[in-house]
C-alpha cells in the first residue's frame, strides 16, 4: 500500500481506521522492493522519515522516542550482554542504541529487505550512525521467522523484534511459535523485546500479542510511551524474561554509562511508563 499524499498541499498520510496521520513535507523516494512500498520523505517538522506500505516507520527528529524505549529497558536489565539479536531495524536506530554498550561484543541484525537498509543509510544516515561501521554488527539480509527457528538455544542475551504492523512481511513476527523460537535462542537470564503497537489505535492486536507473550514466557510486561508519528501517538512495547521480571530493574554500571545521553529513556520514566498501563488493557490483560 502506498502512503497517501496530497500534492497540491505537499501533505504525506498514514491511513489508519478512518483517521490520518500526516506530515507536511516532499516526497524523496517512493519505489517497490521485492517485499513492500518504500516511501522517504523531507518533513518540515521532523525532518526525513520513512513510511513502509504507507505506514510511518521513523524520523530523524522523533526517533529516539521509538528506539530508546525499545532498547534500552532490555539492554539495561539483561544479566549478561555478549551478544544480541535485531529481527528487523532495517534504519538501524534500534542497532545504534544497542551499540552504545560498550559492553555488548555482537550484535545480529536480521533484516529481510536490503532496500530499508540502503535508503535509510543513503537519506537517513544519522538514524544508523555510527552502527553501520561497527564492526561488533553482524547485518544478515534475510527472514528473521527463520532465522529464529533455525538458531542454537540459549544464544542470546537479548532478542530483540523491531518490526513493522502484522502485515505484509512483518506479519509472522507476532506469532505463537515465533515468540517460542525467540524465548528457547534466549539465554535463561536475558530479556526480549518486542514493540506491540498501540493501544488505542490496534487495541486488539496490543492485548493479543501481550496475552500470546505471557503464554511463552514466565514474565511479561507492557512499557507506555508517545510516538506521536504514529496511530493515535500512544505506543508500547512489551518486554519478557524466563526467571524474573529483571526487565524491571536496571543495572546501575549500564544505566550510568546510557542515560545522560538519552532523550526520553531513563530508570524513572521507564518505572512510570511500565505503571501508565491504562485500566481497560490492565482489567484485559488480568480478568
Ligand atoms: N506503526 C508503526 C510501527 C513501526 C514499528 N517499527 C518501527 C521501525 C523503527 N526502527
Amino acid at each position: 500500500m502506498q502512503a497517501s499524499q496530497d500534492p497540491l498541499n505537499n501533505w504525506i498520510y498514514e491511513n489508519h481506521k478512518g483517521v490520518r496521520y500526516g506530515l507536511k513535507g516532499k516526497v524523496l523516494v517512493d519505489e517497490r522492493s521485492s517485499f513492500q512500498q518504500i516511501t522517504i520523505i523531507e518533513s518540515e517538522r521532523y525532518g526525513k522519515s520513512l513510511l513502509l506500505d504507507g505506514c510511518w516507520m521513523t524520523a530523524e527528529h522523533q526517533e529516539r522516542h521509538y528506539h530508546e524505549c525499545l532498547v534500552q529497558p532490555a539492554l539495561c536489565s539483561s544479566a549478561e550482554l555478549s551478544k544480541a539479536l535485531i529481527i528487523g531495524g532495517g534504519d538501524g536506530g534500534t542497532a545504534r542504541e544497542c551499540l552504545r554498550h560498550k559492553e555488548l561484543k555482537y550484535l545480529d541484525m536480521v533484516e529481510i529487505d536490503l532496500r530499508v537498509v540502503e535508503l535509510s543509510q543513503k537519506y537517513l544516515p544519522t538514524i544508523g550512525g555510527s552502527a553501520w561501521i561497527d564492526q561488533r554488527l553482524h547485518l544478515n539480509i534475510c527472514n528473521g521467522i527463520d532465522w529464529v527457528a533455525n538458531a542454537l538455544d540459549g544464544t542470546y542475551d537479548v532478542v530483540i523484534v523491531d518490526g513493522s504492523d502484522p502485515k505484509g512481511p512483518a506479519e509472522g513476527l507476532f506469532n505463537k511459535i515465533f515468540f517460542e523460537n525467540c524465548k528457547r535462542i534466549l539465554k535463561p537470564n536475558g530479556v526480549f523485546a518486542t514493540q506491540t503497537e498501540s493501544p488505542e489505535a490496534f487495541q486488539s492486536i496490543h492485548i493479543e500479542t501481550i496475552k500470546l507473550i505471557r503464554e511463552i514466557f514466565e514474565f511479561a510486561d507492557p512499557l507506555y510511551g508517545s510516538v506521536p508519528m504514529y496511530p493515535s501517538g500512544w505506543w508500547s512495547w512489551t518486554f519478557a524474561s524466563i526467571n524474573s521480571p529483571r526487565y524491571k530493574h536496571p543495572i546501575k554500571k549500564r544505566v550510568d554509562e546510557i542515560s545522560k545521553n538519552c532523550e526520553i529513556w531513563s530508570p524513572r520514566w521507564q518505572k512510570g511508563a511500565f505503571d501508565a498501563i491504562p485500566a481497560f488493557i490492565e482489567r484485559e490483560l488480568n480478568p
